[in-house]
């Protein structure tokens, strides 16, 4: 037990008995629940669980007699509502919604600020309960004068109760310094998730319009604490101090500015070609299995290492600039491309005998995606980088990376034709059957399909999906490409091949699949699934049109996983596992957490606590598909390596190099697509 822990029980033990004492003077049925006291029945460390459960999913949203924030005040909650009500609410207040009178009224007064499931057990329900009883006792005799929920809720709809009004807050000022540093901040934590003009995708709408009616307190308070639905705790984490919070929460009252563009000729600008091709070896040089190399993401240093997949050691470490994000190879594995937040495109040839930056290019502002084209005559000749701003597409040669064209891709979105200022490209995948790159256009929601057969390497079809998508990959065939469409909680199924949108379904809050992954189910025939980051769910879906047309693009199993904050999935064809992370929960302990499901079983074998400290995040299999990968993200990281028969660990890989690892890319595995 810490110390901390202590002085919260001791602290909790105090009022336990003030609360007692409370009750006794008032008599229980005015000091408990409509239908019961929760607190009553507690002990104290039922209590102090429940604490400890609100400071880590409440706290984001509600006080307990401290004035509403996006959420109502809890203030002696208990006397406004059944507690039997209150326990399913902790439970699953999406269901309810759907099926309770009163909950419904309760969100339509809310507006959009809906509140996410806790999927709580009953027993930790009673525990924020029982906590939410004392501290609320704790306020008396003030407590007592709190307005009831709905009352309070209403009044909300034309201004916000404990917070000052929009029009009566003082309007917030930076200076331009402050601003900018603002301005920097954001760009680094937010707009990834919430869009550079703070109109949302993988997080919500975060405009003045909705950042004013919350206050700047509420504001703070979740960029402090999080929230259930996935917004990390970056206060709590250490990510922004609390000046910065205080900074943020000024600056995202404030209206957005607006972001440069960047022309061909800034981009072409930005080229440097360190190692023309006719200096390159035109054989391997190492004498390593440079095929087996793993290509590790080291985010927060910028770089990239290159670790052989053979002995475990350091082969490189590559600077690549800023928040580098994902890797991709070239058709035949002799070059990675790193693409970084920043827009910058790194080039890597893993012949030499030691892996060398040979190109670099900026071809965005903000960017997320790349990948190289695969079609037969066309290995290692073109690359293509997708902005999320501004909105376009960037062609380089995949040779040198000189930039050959800029395509811009602002569409209307396709369900209310709405014109969007910002369309961020994410996941690009390549065709394998023809010319062609497939693109996710995130707030128009389509698929658009890029030929570079053609002169200007044009769009040639947009294909209406869903709104925001993010990420996906392949079905086994590699004819169909999954999307997931995370802030409309589904999957939308593309056939490239005849340029179609099969169909779209929901799988539960926020799917995150990564790539993806495909394999065998005893029943359903080949099948595709996803994690999700809104709640701990492992959905899989039917994806074998050709042998099960009956199963194709349905959800045919959902299996609990526990813990929310998924991001990756991924198996190999010869494994009998298929491995799942959780890096965004809520939970320190979920956040390292691994589950292995059982392609025979139809069911998790195991779930593990991968690492003392960090993150366990995303998942690479060797090119002999015997071993799994996982990052430890982590200031002081390590590559943990699992034996994929015996789900044995084997080693770890550790090293001062190894600041903040996430994404592994085997070139094998990436060269060729296999997931
Ligand atoms: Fe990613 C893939 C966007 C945060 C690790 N990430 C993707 C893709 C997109 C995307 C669009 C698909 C690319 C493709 O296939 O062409 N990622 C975003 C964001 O907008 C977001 C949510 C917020 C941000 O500010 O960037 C984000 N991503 C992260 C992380 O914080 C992760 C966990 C750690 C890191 O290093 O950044 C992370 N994203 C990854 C990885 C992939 C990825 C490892 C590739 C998975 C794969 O197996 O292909």
């Amino acid at each position: 037990m810490t110390t901390d822990t202590v002085s919260v029980r001791c602290g909790v033990r105090r009022v336990v008995r003030f609360a007692t004492l409370l009750a006794a003077l008032l008599g229980l049925a005015a000091f408990g629940a409509v239908d019961g006291s929760a607190a009553a029945g507690s002990s104290t460390e039922d209590i102090a669980t429940g604490g400890s459960i609100f400071q880590k999913k409440c706290v984001g949203c509600h006080t307990i007699g401290d004035g509403s924030l996006l959420g109502p005040d809890l203030g002696n909650v208990h006397r406004r509502r059944e507690h039997a009500w209150l326990v399913r609410w902790l439970k699953d207040s999406e269901t309810m919604v759907e099926t309770d009178p009163e909950a419904r009224k309760l969100v339509a007064a809310r507006g959009q600020s809906r509140m996410k499931s806790l999927r709580l057990s009953d027993q930790e329900a009673q525990q924020v309960l029982a906590y939410i009883e004392i501290e609320s006792a704790k306020k008396a005799p003030g407590a007592a004068t709190v307005q009831p929920v709905l009352a309070l809720i209403d009044a909300r709809s034309t201004q916000s109760p404990s917070v000052a009004a929009p029009s009566e807050a003082p309007a917030p000022v930076l200076t331009g310094a402050a601003f900018e540093q603002a301005k920097n901040l954001y760009f680094d934590r937010c707009a990834g998730c919430h869009g550079l003009l703070r109109k949302g995708a993988t997080g919500p709408n975060i405009e003045p319009a909705h950042t004013a009616e919350l206050g700047a307190k509420a504001v703070q308070n979740i960029l402090t604490n999080g929230t259930p639905g996935g917004m990390p705790a970056l206060g709590n984490e250490g990510i922004l101090t609390p000046e910065h919070v205080r900074l943020m929460s000024a600056y995202l009252l404030m209206p957005a500015p607006d972001p440069p563009a960047v022309s061909f000729e800034e981009i072409r600008e930005s080229w440097k070609l360190l190692v023309p091709p006719a200096s390159r070896p035109k054989t391997p040089v190492t004498k390593r299995q440079w095929d087996n190399y793993f290509g590790v993401i080291l985010r927060d240093a910028g770089k990239v290492a290159i670790v052989d997949g053979d002995t475990k050691e350091l082969a490189g470490v590559i600077e690549t600039g800023f928040a580098v994000h994902i890797l991709r190879s070239s058709s035949t594995g002799r070059y990675f491309y790193a693409v970084g937040r920043d827009g910058r495109v790194s080039m890597i040839d893993l012949w030499p005998e030691t892996p060398t930056l040979v190109a670099q290019v900026k071809g965005c502002v903000d960017a997320r995606s790349i990948e190289a084209s695969k079609y037969k005559g066309y290995e290692d000749k073109l690359l293509i980088e997708g902005c999320y701003w501004p909105p376009q597409y960037v062609v380089f040669d995949g040779q040198t990376l000189e930039p050959k064209t800029v395509v811009d891709i602002t569409t209307p979105a396709y369900d209310t034709g709405e014109a969007l200022k910002e369309v961020r490209v994410a996941a690009i995948v390549p065709s394998h059957h023809g010319p062609q790159w497939v693109v996710s256009l995130k707030e128009s929601g389509h698929v658009a399909i890029v030929d570079y057969s053609k002169p200007g390497f044009p769009v040639t079809k947009k294909i209406a999906a869903e709104r925001f998508l993010h990420d996906g990959g392949w079905d086994r065939t590699k004819q169909y490409f999954m999307v997931a469409a995370n802030m409309r909680d589904q999957m939308a199924v593309i056939d490239v091949k005849n340029g179609t949108l099969v169909t779209k379904f929901k799988t539960g809050v926020r799917p995150h699949p990564g790539r993806g992954a495909n394999w065998e189910d005893p029943e359903y025939g080949w099948v595709n699934g996803t994690t999700h980051m809104g709640e701990g769910k492992l959905v899989i879906y039917g994806a074998d049109p050709a042998r099960k047309p009956q199963h194709a693009w349905k959800v045919v199993r959902e299996v609990a996983l526990g813990e929310p904050g998924g991001l990756f999935i991924k198996t190999h064809p010869k494994s009998p596992w298929v491995w799942l992370d959780s890096p965004l929960s809520n939970e320190p302990n979920g956040t390292r957490q691994i589950c292995i499901y059982s392609k025979k079983e139809g069911k998790i074998d195991r779930c593990f606590t991968a690492s003392a400290r960090g993150r366990a995040v995303h998942f690479e299999y060797n090119k002999a598909g015997t071993e799994v990968w996982v990052s430890v993200w982590d200031r002081e990281g390590e590559l943990i390596v699992y034996d994929d028969k015996t789900l044995k660990e084997k080693t770890r890989i550790e090293g001062d190099w190894l600041v903040t690892p996430t994404g592994k890319f085997n070139v094998f595995n990436t060269a060729g697509d296999v997931y």
